[in-house]
C-alpha cells in the first residue's frame, strides 16, 4: 500500500490544490504541517524551491502542486482532467489563471497603501470579468459542466480568501458577475473544498492578513 504524506501549510492555497485533490480521489493521506517562517532542515532538503506542497510518495517526493495534481489524476481515478488534449491544455491554462489571480490578491493584502490596494483591486476585477465571460460560455455547476475538475480545485481556495476580505472591505469584486457568483458557492459546499481546511482557517487566515503590516491590515485594525 503506497504512504502518502502531504507537507502543508495550514493557509496555502496550492497545498489545497493537492488535499482536494486527494479527496477527491478519496484516497487517505497524511498531513505534516510546516512553519514556512522557520523551515526545518528535513523540509529545505526536500523542496528544491523551499515551498510546500510536497507530496511524498513512499521514497519520492513531488513538488509543485501541478505536477503532484497531473500525478494524482494519472494514477487515481477518478479523472478529474479532460480526456481530450485540447480541452485538458485549456483546463491547465485556467489553473495557471487562478495562480495569476492568487499572486494579485498577494498583492492585494501585501500592497502599503490605498493606492496600491485599488490597483490590486482594479487587476483582481479584470480577472474576475474575464471569468464571468468565460462562464458565460459554459454549462455548470462546475467549471466544465457536471464534472468537477482541477480547475474548481484551483478556483475552491481563491474564492475562500473573499470570506474573509467581505469582512472588512467589499469594492464589489462579485457584483454584476451572476455566474461567478454561483461557482463560488457550489465550490464553497463541496466537501473536499470545505475540508482542505481546518476549521480554524478563517481565524488563521484573519490573523495573518491582520499582521501584515499592510493598508488592509490597518483597515481591520481599525474595523475591530
Ligand atoms: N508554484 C508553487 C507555489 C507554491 C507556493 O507558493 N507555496 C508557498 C506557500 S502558499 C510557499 O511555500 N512559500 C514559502 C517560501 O516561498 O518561502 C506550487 O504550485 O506548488
Amino acid at each position: 500500500m503506497t504512504q502518502l504524506k502531504l507537507v502543508s501549510h495550514a493557509l496555502c492555497p496550492y497545498v489545497q490544490r493537492a488535499a482536494i485533490t486527494l479527496t477527491e480521489k478519496q484516497v487517505s493521506f497524511e498531513r505534516i504541517v510546516v512553519d514556512l517562517g522557520n523551515k526545518p532542515e528535513w523540509f529545505r532538503a526536500l523542496s528544491p524551491l523551499g515551498k510546500v506542497p510536497l507530496l511524498v510518495v513512499d521514497d519520492a517526493v513531488l513538488f509543485e502542486s501541478a505536477a503532484i495534481c497531473d500525478y494524482l489524476d494519472e494514477t487515481i481515478a477518478p479523472r478529474l482532467h479532460p480526456a481530450d488534449p485540447i480541452r485538458r491544455a485549456q483546463h491547465r491554462a485556467w489553473i495557471e489563471f487562478a495562480s495569476s489571480l492568487l499572486n494579485d490578491i498577494w498583492g492585494f493584502y501585501i500592497a502599503s497603501d490605498a493606492a496600491g490596494l485599488e490597483r490590486k483591486t482594479a487587476d483582481i476585477a479584470t480577472k474576475f470579468q474575464r471569468l464571468e465571460d468565460e462562464l458565460a460560455n459554459r454549462e455548470g455547476p462546475y467549471f466544465s459542466g457536471a464534472d468537477f475538475s482541477l480547475v474548481d480545485a484551483a478556483f475552491g481556495p481563491v474564492f475562500r480568501y473573499f470570506d474573509v476580505f467581505e469582512q472588512y472591505i467589499d469594492p464589489g469584486f462579485f457584483d454584476g458577475k451572476p455566474n461567478l457568483q454561483a461557482w463560488r458557492r457550489v465550490l464553497a459546499a463541496r466537501t473536499s473544498i470545505r475540508e482542505a481546511v481546518s476549521p480554524d482557517y478563517p481565524k488563521l487566515l484573519d490573523i495573518f492578513l491582520r499582521n501584515r503590516g499592510s493598508y488592509l491590515s490597518s483597515l481591520m485594525k481599525a474595523a475591530a
